[in-house]
């Protein structure tokens, strides 16, 4: 659930939490215990800390600054307006999600500061074939569908600042010390305190409060041409209908991207990253 200075409180089947401290063979070999890891203990003998970490499993992700492993569900919140939307950051969330065999969910926040663009977005991203979510100033998410989120996953939000994540967590929880993705708090603290990511347990699951999860480091895990079709489903559905069988979807002879009915802004969006993929693999010569 969280490490502190080499001790981790490790969460039980039951629910209960205990302290242990990883066994030295970690150390050689340069294994370190990450929040988010599943993990088997054995009593230490040790009154402090009761318990030693003799082996954690395979991890289906790791990602780092913010240091956590294994992420099921990623909800990236998105405001229609005050900030406006980034949606440049929300499609690189969206090509980084399969790449991590993350499921993205998005949701859109403040939808009473204009519901008539909050919809239109809506739809852009449900034709897409995403999942949307809606919240606004007096709509909460229905109980029943944050059950279903959270039940068996370990679930982090991510967004721009003043998005609404901390709203989001104090309206599940009704816990105010959760300030997942809490850049504003972290600057108000000094730009050189870190605070340490923790799971906090909730509807079968557990959030992720971490006050890095805004920008999630997307350009320094770099995206690859062919990660970026897993960002844009919409033309993946067309695969194999244009006259080139690698065809990229950017003006080339017989393609079918009208037929793959993406918005436009998320076609200008696609060959932007594109572009900027080729220049990159030219420059190093890749
Ligand atoms: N009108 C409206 N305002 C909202 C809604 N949700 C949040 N806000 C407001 O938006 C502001 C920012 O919300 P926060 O929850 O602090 O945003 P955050 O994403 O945690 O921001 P950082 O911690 O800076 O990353 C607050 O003043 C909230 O009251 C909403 O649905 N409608
Ligand atoms: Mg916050
Ligand atoms: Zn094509």
């Amino acid at each position: 659930m969280k490490g502190v200075g080499g001790e981790y409180t490790i969460h039980l089947p039951d629910g209960v939490c205990v302290l242990a401290k990883p066994r030295g063979i970690f150390r050689k070999r340069k294994v370190i215990p990450t929040v988010g890891d599943y993990c088997e203990i054995e009593p230490s003998g040790d009154p402090d800390i009761p318990f030693t970490i003799v082996s954690i499993a395979d991890r289906k992700n790791l990602l780092v600054r913010p240091s956590v492993a294994n992420v099921d569900v990623l909800i990236i919140a998105v405001s229609i307006s005050n900030p406006q939307p980034d949606l440049k950051l929300l499609d690189k969330l969206l090509i980084l999600c399969p790449k991590l065999s993350i499921d993205p969910v998005i949701l859109l926040t403040k939808t009473d500061l204009a519901p008539d663009e909050a919809e239109a977005l809506a739809r852009e991203y449900e034709n897409a074939g995403y999942r949307v979510l809606r919240t606004s100033k007096e709509e909460m998410l229905p109980d029943d569908l944050v059950r279903e989120l959270f039940s068996g996953n370990t679930v982090g939000i991510a967004g721009q600042s003043g998005v609404g994540k901390s709203t989001l967590c104090h309206r599940l929880t009704g816990m105010d010390h959760i300030e997942v993705g809490d850049i504003s708090e972290r600057l108000k603290r000094g730009k050189h305190t870190t605070r340490h990511v923790e799971l906090f347990p909730y509807e079968g699951g557990f959030l992720i409060d971490t006050p890095g999860f805004s920008s999630l480091e997307v350009d320094r895990i770099g995206i690859k041409e062919e990660d970026l079709l897993g960002g844009y489903p919409e033309l993946l559905s067309i695969s194999g209908k244009c006259r080139f069988l690698d065809c990229r979807h950017n003006g080339e002879l017989g393609c079918k991207v009208e037929e793959s009915g993406i918005s436009e802004g998320r076609l200008a969006r696609y060959r932007e990253f594109l572009d900027i993929i080729i220049e990159t693999s030219k420059r190093y010569g890749k």
